[in-house]
């Protein structure tokens, strides 16, 4: 027999656990957390240890898999890419660039072989239909920090472990475990918030586990955070209670900011929001007056139609209580895979815009609630052909009804997909990764989130010769640039370094500025694959050893040295050094935002008629749309459920355990009711990831699990105009037994 341990991050969600996988006989044992991991130290939920089960899925792809009508062939790597390249190519000949579309699914965030090679795949499709999941998800953050700190990547994220004060809105990390701030256990670090004294405080329309452990529970009408957000900042400026502190000489835009909040007075906000006049008061002022403090919203605020002004007005209250930038406020991390200063830059959008509803772009990428509208709309520059990246938009994207009907349309259609899921299922070719213990794992994205600054990389539990998304997207993109299907993976790994080294030496803010590109090259000679351009990007990061001009900097044999991770310690102040804004400064009064302000004015004066509002909630047990052919996962009762407030179900008749019918403008859905006093009335809740019941799909475990799919429901129309991302909170319904 023979044993062994291997350590890792867990890629399943941003915390990054650490986990410990024993492994016998070149099989999992078991996995639980990692006590040596400084960050996590141990901790680990229960999706940590799916892994094993995911990585014995027996309905896990093995191999390329080809269909010609109804019928899937299992196929070579080789047949799979000639296919591709026998029915893709023709489409852009025929008919443009434009014809074929990508989507980027949430795991390319967890996973660098993903990551480092998508944007070299969207290139060569030179289209201009880029889709991913952040329209559905964090873009209004990403418009918000572009405009205000100068980058998409520049976000303050909450130093939970030294705030006194943690104003949450729309987020419920008992459940989701953090988003847009990283970090392992939010459970005990909320806990610990109160145990020193602090105050936890949860606004949300539903009493979430998170709102029921903290000091106090603020119920809020769906979709009108940011509405809130601007009724404090106007009682920061009428009590005189404004106070940034050591950045008062780093804002920009105080006036006006003062001037933009005058018609939100707490009295206007309490009628649209539902939070009463003196809630909004005494929220504002236990902020203003705590040692220190942190403002943090997600998803809740984020995928509404306001979801920009909301991540807004969160920084502007944090900045203007000094507590931006400051331990125990909202802080800057430092990636060790990115640069420290970032060139300064005016955020634009709409380099291009989408054909069918004229929508701009952000960050090289159109909303992904128009992919429908561009595959079923006939014309010049119709979508006929799609790649998808680990992504499930039938199931994650709204009005998926149309989207299910949409796919089943297109001419051709490939997946780079572990599984034959609701949305795979219409591919014609699938090209499985192998399973996530046999992929070298670090953390590009989630250390630009993290609460501490910290950097791991862990290598492969298990060798294997299939190849991972780092070779799958380098070879679609060579195909696609007409270098045929038998390229050497090295040679593409040589020509994208090469580019890389080549901007890194021409760049001023790089420590390797003015270096020999050739020794540089050669200095990573002894690298393949993703580990070579990430040993690039870390020497040439914020703690790199610069190729030897640091001497203890850091490389990427230094840090897979220590299997736990580095601490590199809590959070430190970074401006005006992480700032990337022409002025330098923090813009507290972007044009775009102030000027949006005007269509939130004109939504308070819309009064409600009566309607159901539908939101989400993500649960423990399930991951996004796509853990759910995890038999663990999967036990106890049904929790695909609709929760309601009973005296809205008497009054429509409901019954608990009872059916409901819920329908919406473009959809309608039946779900088993469940009776709760843990929401406000006039809104109702259904958890989102669920609608396995697909012909076509092989999820043996989730088909027998179905659940509904929330975004039948949801609407593709409305969105953020100011971030392009998708409304998927506060849908109006009706709601009757069914
Ligand atoms: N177990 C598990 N963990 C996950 C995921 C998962 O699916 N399962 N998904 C991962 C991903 S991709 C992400 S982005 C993160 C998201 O992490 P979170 O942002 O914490 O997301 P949710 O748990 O959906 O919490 C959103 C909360 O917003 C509330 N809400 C809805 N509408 C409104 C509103 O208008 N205003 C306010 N104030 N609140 C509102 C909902 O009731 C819900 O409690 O979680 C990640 N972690
Ligand atoms: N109504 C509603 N809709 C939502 C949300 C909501 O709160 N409410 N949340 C939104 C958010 S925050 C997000 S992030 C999106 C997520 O939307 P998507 O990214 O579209 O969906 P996921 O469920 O994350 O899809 C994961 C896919 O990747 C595959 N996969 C898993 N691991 C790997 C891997 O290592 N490699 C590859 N190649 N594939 C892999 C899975 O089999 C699955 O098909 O959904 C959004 N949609
Ligand atoms: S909290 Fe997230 S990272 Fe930690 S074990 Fe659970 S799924 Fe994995
Ligand atoms: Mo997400």
């Amino acid at each position: 027999m023979t044993a062994r341990t291997a350590f890792r991050t867990c890629p399943l969600c941003e915390a990054t656990c650490g986990l410990e996988i024993e492994i016998e006989n070149e099989k999992v044992k078991r996995i639980r957390g990692d006590r040596a991991d400084p960050f996590s130290k141990g901790f680990i939920c229960p999706k940590g240890s799916t892994l094993k089960q995911l990585h014995e899925d027996p309905d896990r792809l093995q191999t390329p898999m080809v269909r010609r009508g109804g019928e899937w062939l299992a196929v070579s790597w080789h047949e799979a890419y000639v296919e591709i390249e026998r029915r893709l190519l023709p489409i852009i000949d025929e008919h443009g660039p434009d014809a074929v579309a990508i989507y980027i699914g949430n795991p390319v965030a967890h996973n660098f072989h993903a990551s480092l090679v998508a944007r070299t795949l969207v290139k060569a499709l030179r289209t201009k239909n880029i889709f991913s999941a952040s329209t559905v998800d964090q873009m209004p953050k990403q418009v918000a920090c572009a405009h205000m700190f100068g980058g998409g990547l520049i976000v303050p994220v909450p130093d939970l472990d030294r705030t006194d004060y943690l104003l949450m809105l729309g987020a419920n990390p008992y459940e989701s475990n953090g988003s847009l701030a990283t970090a392992p256990d939010w459970p005990g670090r909320l806990e610990a918030i109160r145990a020193r004294g602090g105050q936890v405080v949860v606004v949300d329309p539903r009493r979430s586990k998170t709102a029921e452990h903290a000091d106090r529970w603020v119920p809020i009408r769906p979709g009108t955070d940011a509405a809130l957000l601007l009724g404090m900042i106007h009682v920061l400026f009428e009590r005189d209670l404004v106070r940034p502190g050591l950045l008062e000489g780093h804002l920009n835009g105080i006036d006006e900011v003062r001037r933009a909040v005058a018609p939100f007075t707490p009295a206007a906000v309490e009628a649209f929001t539902g939070v009463p006049a003196s809630t909004i008061e005494q929220l504002t002022a236990d902020l203003a007056t705590a040692p220190t403090a942190a403002v943090y919203g997600r998803i809740g605020t984020h995928t509404v139609s306001f979801g920009t002004l909301a991540a807004w007005g969160v920084d502007v209250l944090n900045a203007l209580t000094g507590n931006l930038d400051r331990p125990g406020g909202a802080m800057f991390p430092m990636a060790t895979s990115m640069g420290r200063g970032k060139k300064a830059r005016q955020f634009v959008s709409g380099r291009w815009r989408s054909r069918v509803r004229d929508l701009p772009e952000f960050f090289g990428e159109l909303p992904v609630a128009t992919l429908v509208d561009e595959i079923e709309t006939p014309g010049q520059g119709q979508v006929r052909a799609l790649v998808t990246i680990a992504g499930n938009p039938v199931l994650t994207i709204p009005d998926s009804e149309r989207v299910d009907t949409a796919l089943g349309t297109l001419e051709f259609m490939v997946a780079i997909d572990p599984y034959l899921n609701e949305t795979t299922r219409h591919a014609h070719v699938v090209l499985p990764p192998p399973s996530l213990l046999e992929k070298s794992h670090f953390d590009i994205y989630f250390q630009a989130y993290s609460l501490r600054n910290f950097a791991k990389y862990s290598p492969a539990a298990f060798e294997t010769d299939h190849p991972t998304e780092f070779e799958i997207l380098g070879r679609l993109a060579a195909l696609i640039s007409r270098l045929g299907v038998d390229v050497d993976p090295d040679v593409l790994t040589d020509m994208a370094v090469a580019t890389l080294v080549q901007a890194a030496v021409s760049d001023p803010l790089s420590p390797i500025h003015g270096r020999d590109a050739g020794d540089v090259i050669a200095a990573l000679a002894g690298l393949r694959g993703p580990e070579k351009i990430l040993d690039l990007l870390i020497r040439n990061g914020s703690r790199g050893d610069a190729f030897g001009a640091v001497p203890d900097g850091l490389t990427l044999a230094r840090l897979a040295a220590e299997p736990h991770g580095i601490d590199f310690g809590p959070l430190v102040p970074r401006i005006p050094e992480v700032l990337a804004t022409p002025s330098g400064k923090v813009e507290l009064a972007p044009g775009p935002i102030i000027a949006d302000l005007s269509r939130l004015e004109a939504a308070m004066h819309v009064r409600a008629n009566g309607e159901l509002l539908l939101v989400g909630r993500r649960q423990l047990r399930s991951n996004n749309s796509w853990l759910h052919n995890v038999e663990v996962m999967m036990k106890g009762k049904d929790r695909c459920t609709l929760h309601i407030h009973a005296d809205d179900a008497r009054r429509l008749g409901l019954t608990d355990g009872g059916m409901a019918a819920v329908t919406s403008r473009v959809g309608k859905v039946e779900a088993t009711v469940e009776l709760t006093d843990s929401i406000m009335r006039g809104v109702v809740s259904l958890p989102y990831g669920w609608g396995h019941d697909r012909a076509g799909a092989r999820l043996s475990v989730a088909s027998r699990y179905p659940g509904v799919n929330t975004n039948i429901l949801t609407d593709s129309e409305p969105l953020d105009p100011l971030s392009g991302n998708a409304v998927l909170n506060g849908i109006p319904v009706t709601v009757a037994p069914a």
